[in-house]
């Protein structure tokens, strides 16, 4: 008995930035999203990086960027060639938000992230006084900073993961219509498995 069978896809890669200060939950939101359960973070000194294969042939390589200050000026080493950007936020953090916006609108200001698509997402909803969707595109300014690109303002918890999905699918939706994208087929070989009958000897 015998069986065989090829595979013939055409996957794009994409390579995504996720960028956003300190503790604003960016790992947290990574792992939670790819492992579909909670995680334990420690502050990110360099870089994570992660591949999400998506259904629609496309796979994301996720850098998530260390946010603290000392690294923040090392951000630029990874701009070239990104395909999208998230940016995360502590929607509680109130302390922090113009600290926040600031970085965020140096990064669009740079050359290599012109008509780059923006996914905000506007991470932990679960606490009390945190910004909703709304409240952080007024904050952030999205209508006159992201008026040359796609972007979308995204409400998630990385701790219960609620919102991730809907901000992962944007960002899939984005990359699969810019044109800026990799397109690489890859053939694997057809594969011939053979089964042996078993035997009396
Ligand atoms: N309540 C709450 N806490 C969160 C949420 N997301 C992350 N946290 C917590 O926020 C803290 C920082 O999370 P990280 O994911 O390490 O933050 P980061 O953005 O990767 O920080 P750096 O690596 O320093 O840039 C951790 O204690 C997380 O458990 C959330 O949605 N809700
Ligand atoms: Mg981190």
């Amino acid at each position: 008995m015998g069986l065989s069978g090829s595979t013939h896809a055409k996957v794009k890669q994409a390579r995504i930035l996720m960028l956003g200060l300190d503790a604003a939950g960016k790992s947290t939101l990574l792992y939670r999203f790819k492992f579909k359960e909670p995680f334990v973070t420690i502050p990110t000194v360099g870089f994570n990086v992660e591949m999400i294969h998506t259904k629609k042939n496309l796979h994301l390589t996720m850098w998530d960027i260390g946010g603290q200050k000392k690294m923040r000026s090392y951000w630029c080493y990874y701009f070239e060639n990104t395909d999208g950007l998230v940016y995360v936020v502590d929607s509680s953090d109130k302390q922090h938000m113009d600290e926040s916006k600031k970085e965020f609108i140096c990064i669009l200001q740079n050359e290599l992230f012109k008509n780059v698509p923006v996914v905000l997402l506007a991470n932990k909803q679960d606490l009390p006084g945190a910004l909703d969707a709304e409240e952080i595109t007024k904050k952030f300014n999205m209508k006159k900073y992201c008026s040359n690109r796609n972007w979308y303002v995204q409400p998630c918890c990385a701790g219960t993961g609620q919102g991730l999905v809907e901000g992962f699918s944007k960002v899939s939706e984005f990359v699969n219509n810019c044109t800026k994208s990799k397109e690489e087929t890859i053939r694997c070989p057809k594969q011939k498995v053979q089964l042996m009958m078993s035997r009396k000897l």
